[in-house]
């Protein structure tokens, strides 16, 4: 029977089998010392010239009795470090070939291409390790902190057949005789949903045919989607986010501790409430600040992203700030025009760290207004019956938002880049291998 390492600590004297990797190998004549690495930790192994003899990643079930190690020897870095495996019986699983580099150092010091071109032997390195197990909690405690608000977990469909946040960025799929698009975003199905279930949420992939190779894009991303009904303002749907994201970062905190060391990094702090300004006054504020005029822009450039951030925390010790409020021609259809200034909606986005972490809003719920908005965006009411149903046959008045979760996790980590916090990145230039080296169609 298997024991995992992290259990052999208290079982000195038992003869055990355990099964893993070799993560180390250090040879001094006929004495050979193994860490051998599960899923659970490091154990030492001490066996003859046949566990010398394997290859570093190699799959082996090694057999033997567990005893304390001499004081001298203590490790305190490892958790098992105060014993070690005599081997009696050493079975090789599975051999590995040579590795291209080395992982077994505390950095992995490759190039962001190889670390994605090797994507399973990166997997084994213990801080490419850590960046997903945050990314786990993330998406479990985004799960966990609707469902203490009765929210209903659904899935939404991959392939659609609208475009609903508008704009050129999807991507078309020939289905059968027809063309559909893969999901840019589940807004319409969240929403849509709010008519029966009153609250909602969903983790999904989303797909962006975004033209350009950033640090902040991925073609393929993971959105964490909420939606809600029977809100009095828009008020509460940022409140709703906010307790959201407070929720996730206090569990990631408590979770993750181990993980945030390896990468130095601190959760980001957030007082008693985040705090929130209209685009146009934080534009306002960057011209002041900077002397960059951008007053009239439509949104927040990098730069202004980064600004708006810098001053929240200088202002009210925040690291993450909500914008609101931005000119409703240029914002999807469905987002709520602002009742004392229709020019602007009431629909926001929540940076942190410089970098935009989530979008969301209050929606048209009323089938009147939302048909005057349909015709003005130039959009097919056909493509969006099943929404427009919901609207017709009654609708609370609703909002919602999405968070990016390799965002969240790049900006707790400090990645550079957001590619590091997707398990298999895609963008431009990579489904998996590099397509300039791939055969294209
Ligand atoms: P938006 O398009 O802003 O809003 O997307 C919501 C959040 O998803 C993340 N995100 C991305 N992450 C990585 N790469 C991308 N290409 C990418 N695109 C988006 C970001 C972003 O804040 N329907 C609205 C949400 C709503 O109003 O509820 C929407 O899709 O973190």
């Amino acid at each position: 029977m298997r024991t995992l390492i992290k259990e052999t600590i208290d079982q000195t004297g038992q003869e055990l089998t355990i099964k893993g990797w070799i993560n180390s190998i250090r040879s001094y004549g006929k004495l050979v010392f193994a860490d051998i690495r599960d899923r659970s930790g490091l154990l030492q192994v001490v066996g003859g010239k046949d566990l010398g003899a394997l290859k570093l990643e190699s799959v082996v079930e090694i057999s033997g009795t567990i005893r304390s190690r001499d004081s001298k020897y203590f490790n305190d870095k490892l958790l098992t470090g105060k014993v070690e495996m005599e081997v009696k019986d050493l079975k090789l699983l599975s051999p590995a070939a040579k590795l291209p580099f080395d992982i077994h150092q505390p950095e992995l010091n490759v190039s962001l291409p190889v670390l994605l071109d090797y994507r399973t032997l990166s997997f084994r390195h213990p801080k490419v390790q850590a960046i997903f197990k945050v990314q786990e909690v993330v998406i479990d405690s985004f799960r966990r902190a609707l469902k203490a608000k009765d929210f209903f977990e659904f899935q939404s469909p991959a392939m659609i057949s609208s475009v609903p946040e508008g704009g050129a960025d999807v991507f078309k799929v020939k289905y059968f005789d027809y063309e559909v698009y893969l999901s840019q975003s589940p807004q319409l199905y969240k929403s849509l949903l709010v008519s029966a279930f009153e609250r909602v949420f969903s983790v999904n992939k989303i797909f962006r045919a975004e033209p350009s190779v950033t640090t902040r894009h991925l073609t393929e991303a993971i959105s964490l989607d909420a939606e809600f009904g029977f809100i009095d303002s828009w008020l509460e749907v940022k409140d709703m986010a906010e307790y959201t994201i407070k929720f996730i970062l206090t569990e990631v905190a408590d979770k993750c501790q181990a993980e945030l060391a390896l990468f130095d990094a601190t959760i980001p702090s957030v007082p008693d409430h985040i705090p929130f300004i209209k685009l146009r006054d934080a534009q306002q504020i960057i011209y002041e600040r900077t002397g960059r005029d951008c007053r009239q822009e439509k949104d927040p450039s990098p730069e202004d992203e980064r600004e708006i951030c810098k001053w929240a925390k200088e202002t009210y010790q925040s690291d993450l700030v909500f914008m609101t409020h931005y000119p409703t021609k240029t914002r999807p259809f469905y987002t709520y025009p602002d009742d004392a200034d229709p020019e602007y909606n009431q629909g926001f986005d929540l940076f942190g760290r410089g970098v935009e972490w989530l979008t969301g809003g209050r929606r048209i719920h009323d089938y009147a207004t939302i048909m005057e908005h349909v015709k003005e965006w130039g959009i097919d009411p056909q493509n969006i019956e099943l929404y427009l149903q919901s609207l017709r046959y009654g609708m609370p008045p609703l909002g919602g938002f999405a968070f990016g979760a390799e965002r969240i996790t790049m900006q707790i980590l400090n990645l550079s880049n957001v590619r590091e916090a997707s398990l298999f990145p895609r963008d431009m230039e990579r489904v998996d291998s590099r397509l300039s080296n791939a055969k294209k169609n």
